[in-house]
């Protein structure tokens, strides 16, 4: 069977979940397929916990399945180094904010000195990926550190990092937990721990999070664990519907992200929002005193103003994704009534479980482009569409571009001005469809 099912809130434990989308059976979104074969379909539910807000899958596939070979790399997106490169600086400026200077001895001048910030932190990425978050800290000064369970990432990493001749940073094949926290724990102390966009890939967050903790170095005071998740007020007013699929079992308000934190031991102090992946939550937590800022109460306050800690704020969700769809079909099945030909930019997670529910296939989107290797020269499981390189566009030139990853819209359609340029149109999916 390969999956779980969910019966208690993986929050605050309780029972009381209320079912309110259901997708049916669908394949598993970065499952990508090389030959004819159908693949295998998993249900497709989300549940809502009442008592803290936490939206979650009713099952949890086997991780292993998910993630051993991952084809998804973080590195592709121009926006998305910049945004890791602005979070090195910012974290940077916080812990020197915090920093006691401290006298050093100088074996070689023979006298002491006061270090008076913190040139070199040493950080730990979980869920690094291809090494995109460690490479951009790097270039800030950091010292890095990685920990990733997809085998492909982290040859892809050692790969790189051998012509970077960064011989200093290392990446762990594993999944986070005990055992990888023991290997951490024998090397360097850590001052900073990251993830990105895994805590919502994760069943059993407080487990993650404790070892997280345990990580950081105890002796000065001063680490802090930094943790990204798309937000789910975005999921809920931005009809962001297509980002729900197997991989995220966790749909974060900052409730839930609020409490689960303090359950362990290591509050929330900061709480930002960026428009990163259609609007992330960033939340900056410590064991030490770092003062709880307003953003942390003000943000509660504005969920619970806004009817967000309610279900029925979730239950109209079906009625706008359904209303997406029909228009992406109505206007799909138009253009190929027209014969015009439509290609997707981005073989993304969501835009391939958007073609799913939506029961679009190759009749419809003749091909998708993706820079991604890994990608190129597969099909989309389920709606089986081929993925090609970029070049494509210009063997098959197509009248209009679907933009799949509409996070990344404006870079696809920058790198795309050919495009508008000669007339041709794009298709925005969500969160309503729109044609520019
Ligand atoms: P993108 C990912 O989901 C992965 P996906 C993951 N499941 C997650 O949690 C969320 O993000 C938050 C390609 N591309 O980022 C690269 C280009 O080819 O929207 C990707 O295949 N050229 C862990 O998969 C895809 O588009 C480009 O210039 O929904 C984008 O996928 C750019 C910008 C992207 O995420
Ligand atoms: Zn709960």
């Amino acid at each position: 069977m390969g999956y779980k099912t969910v019966t208690q809130c993986r929050v605050c434990g309780s029972p009381d979940l209320h079912p309110y989308l259901d997708f049916g059976n669908v394949p598993l979104a970065n499952k990508l397929v090389t030959d004819g074969s159908s693949p295998d379909t998993y249900p497709l539910r989300v549940l809502f916990c009442k008592y803290c807000a936490l939206s979650q899958l009713s099952i949890v596939v086997d991780p292993k399945v998910l993630y051993s070979n991952y084809p998804y790399h973080s590195s592709v997106s121009a926006t998305f180094k910049k945004h890791c490169r602005e979070m090195a600086v910012t974290i940077k400026g916080i812990l020197n904010g915090r920093f006691k200077p401290v006298e050093v001895n100088d074996p070689i001048r023979g006298d002491s000195w006061a270090q008076d910030s913190i040139q070199h932190p040493h950080l730990l990425d979980i869920a690094a990926n291809d090494g995109c978050l460690m490479n951009e800290f790097e270039e800030e000064g950091y010292f890095v550190s990685g920990v990733e369970p997809s085998s492909n990432l982290c040859e892809e990493y050692r790969r790189k990092r051998m012509q970077r001749i960064r011989l200093g940073s290392s990446m762990q094949n594993e999944f986070w937990g005990r055992s990888a926290l023991k290997t951490v724990k024998s090397g360097w102390g850590i001052d900073v721990v990251t993830a990105l966009n895994v805590l919502a890939h994760v069943d059993d967050v407080e487990e993650f999070i404790l070892c997280a903790k345990e990580a950081l170095r105890r002796s000065d005071e001063l680490g802090m664990m930094v943790v990204e998740v798309p937000y789910a007020r975005n999921l809920i007013e931005d009809n962001q519907f297509d980002t729900i699929y197997h991989e995220h079992l966790s749909y974060f308000l900052f409730k839930p992200l609020q409490k689960i934190f303090a359950k362990c031991g290591i509050p929330i102090f900061r709480v930002e929002q960026h428009n990163i992946h259609g609007g992330s939550l960033r939340v900056y937590a410590s064991e030490y005193w770092y003062p709880v800022e307003d953003s942390v109460t003000q943000l509660l306050a504005q969920e619970e103003a806004d009817g967000l800690h309610r279900l029925e704020k979730y239950q109209v969700m079906r009625f706008r994704a359904e209303k997406t769809m029909a228009d992406l079909r109505d206007l799909l099945k138009r253009l190929n009534s027209e014969g015009k030909i439509v290609a997707g930019y981005g073989a993304s997670a969501k835009g391939i479980s958007l073609l799913n529910y939506a029961g679009l296939d190759d009749r419809f989107i003749h091909y998708i482009v993706d820079e991604t290797p890994d990608k190129q020269w597969t099909f989309t499981p389920g709606s089986h569409i081929p993925i090609a390189d970029p070049d494509h566009f210009s063997k098959i030139y197509p009248d209009y571009i679907l933009i799949l990853a509409w996070n990344f819209q404006k870079e696809l359609m920058d790198k795309t001005r050919w495009h508008a340029e000669s007339g041709g149109r794009y298709i925005i999916p969500i969160p309503e469809v729109k044609v520019l």
